[in-house]
């Protein structure tokens, strides 16, 4: 494979591991643990793998010789910048514990489980993807691994190979499914421990003991390197309003940390609309408001950050999407055999009058998404909806309103962009290198003690790789039961952005000067070489959150 300049110096670049795990270690057990919420019901869903401790892991100076294992890894979900140092490191990890430790690598998902796709991870391939972004080097998928016949045959395969212990690699949903699939393997006395590593780009996967999912950092940075950019281009020029929507479905993490690093005229945060119970009409006319105020100085431009998930946050909506998630799902049999005019006919005639008019207060294409596009997981496909497009043509709409009555006077000239896909598969950040590296390693060590439905914790990240601190947490301790497809299902809580949070209070303390006075700020892109402060800076949401402890 040719390779470019950056690439060769990349892959030569060696992740600092956690002092800790750079020789042999041994888990301290903390206190058992509880469920953040219906300890009860989880408790009754997850007899033999709820209530585990906290594992820490310190040197162990008396360390016995270490047998083979064999090892199955799973990407799961979205990409995410990172993923292929988990694997290196995991496979470095087994490979300390005994030199013949084989792993083998599922391909595109829960689903190679199932379907008995694999290849084996041999050092060659390996060498070929550290410090690499992407998912390439065995594929990701949303397969939804929930059901008994599907943990029986990934079961087949762990016999048929030796797969003693499996790692998968995922966000919220993917790490519920590890903690059922643990559940259900200890339960029968399977022989295969599951391990979880916590992963995506929404950084809405994270609690007391997970203080951030990997590929967060990098895909931030991205973002922010160009919408630096665009906002250089639009102070030159002064002519336009840029819409720029970030992934991040359900939590504003990715918006709120873009805007932390590149102080934009709006920024948009899901779950203050929520807080605020404001309509789609009310966000419209809060950006039209800034749009005229800094036309009265002569600015008719400016950036406005939206966050993809916001659609569901605004109240009306949710409970319209609430709503059309169990119609759906109670009705699967019969809207299996419709499509078009006839399914929304279908679903418009089994919702309420309400939710019916906030339908069809829709755009047309909206209320489409909303129907009819599901993820494996029954969520919304929120990177399908346009929603920067549908702002500023209300925004639009709403200033010929204020035009005639005398109180606006200005240009609006709308552009539009969308930020996702490009920031998931880029080259880890030196900070995602090193927390995927040594998430992938800490795994191993959790294989090596021999702990089943536990997540792969790294801690103590503002401070330098080497004081990292690493252990165990079991995945039960994070999960709550939700409304989700029509039933209570036990799920890890999603972290959405606390509005008493610091990362929050920090941009709300500053927005106002940001929305009339161009503070621009232009982080440049990632530096993987030079000094420490322009290379290896965690994001802002991981420091102001330290600080506000
Ligand atoms: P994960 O939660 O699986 O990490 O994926 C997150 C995400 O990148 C969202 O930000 C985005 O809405 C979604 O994936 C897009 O999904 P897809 O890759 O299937 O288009």
């Amino acid at each position: 494979m040719k390779k470019s300049p950056l690439q060769k110096a990349r892959a030569a670049y060696q992740p600092k591991l956690p002092i800790v795990l750079t020789g042999a270690v041994k888990a301290v057990e903390g206190k058992p643990t509880q469920s953040v919420a219906n300890q009860e019901e989880i408790h009754q869903l997850f007899p033999n793998t709820y209530g585990l401790p906290e594992l820490k892991f310190e040197k162990n100076p008396n360390p016995s010789a270490g047998k083979p294992v064999n090892v199955g890894v799973i990407l799961s979900g979205g990409q995410a910048p990172g993923g292929h140092n988990v694997i290196s490191g995991l496979f470095d990890g087994i490979k300390k514990i005994h030199r013949d430790s084989r792993l083998f690598g599922f391909l595109m998902g829960p689903g190679g489980l199932v379907d008995h796709k694999y290849i084996e991870l041999t050092s060659a391939i390996i060498d070929e993807y550290r410090n690499t972004g992407g998912f390439d080097i065995i594929g990701s998928g949303r397969t939804k691994l929930e059901k008994k016949d599907q943990f029986d045959k990934g079961l087949e395969i762990c016999k048929e190979l030796g797969i003693t212990a499996l790692v998968i690699i995922g966000g919220d949903d993917s790490n519920t499914n590890a903690a059922v699939l643990a559940e259900y393997y200890k339960s029968i006395d399977a022989g295969v421990q599951v391990i979880g590593c916590p992963k995506t780009i929404d950084g809405d996967l994270k609690n007391e003991c997970i203080e951030t999912s990997f590929g967060f950092d990098t895909a931030t940075k991205v973002y922010s390197e160009v919408i630096g950019n665009i906002q250089r281009d639009c102070n030159s020029a002064k002519k336009y309003w840029h819409f720029v929507k970030l992934m991040g479905r359900s939590a504003s993490h990715i918006a709120l940390e873009c805007a932390l690093q590149t102080q934009p005229n709006i920024c948009i945060i899901s779950e203050e609309v929520e807080a605020k119970n404001q309509s789609l009409t009310d966000v419209v006319n809060s950006i039209a408001d800034v749009v005229a105020a800094r036309a009265r100085y002569g600015n008719n431009f400016g950036t406005v950050l939206i966050p993809e998930g916001l659609i569901e946050f605004i109240p009306a909506i949710k409970k319209l999407i609430a709503e059309l998630n169990n119609v759906l799902a109670k009705n699967a049999d019969e809207t299996a055999h419709l499509s078009g005019a006839k399914l929304e006919d279908f679903i418009k005639g089994h919702l309420s009058p309400e939710n019916v008019e906030t339908l069809n207060s829709l755009p047309a294409n909206v209320a489409r998404q909303l129907m009819l596009d599901r993820d494996p997981h029954g969520n919304v496909q929120v990177s399908l909806i346009e929603t920067e497009k549908l702002l500023s043509e209300m925004v639009g709409n709403r200033l010929k309103e204020m035009a005639k009555a005398g109180e606006y006077d200005g240009k609006f000239s709308a552009l539009h962009h969308f930020f996702g896909y490009e920031g998931r598969c880029a080259d880890p950040s030196n900070f995602d290198a090193d927390y995927c590296y040594a998430l992938g390693y800490n795994a191993a060590c959790l294989i090596n003690a021999g702990v089943t439905g536990y997540m792969s914790s790294i801690r103590n990240l503002v401070k330098p790789s080497v004081q990292w601190t690493a252990g165990g947490i079991p995945i039960t301790m994070m999960m709550n039961i939700e409304h989700r497809n029509g039933e209570d299902k036990p799920v890890i809580q999603k972290a959405l952005v606390r509005l008493d949070g610091a990362p929050f209070q920090k941009f709300a303390s500053q927005r106002d000067d940001w929305a009339m006075n161009t503070c621009y700020i232009y982080p440049g892109p990632i530096q993987y070489f030079g000094p420490a402060e322009v290379c290896d800076q965690p994001s802002l949401t991981l420091l102001y959150e330290h600080k506000g402890k």
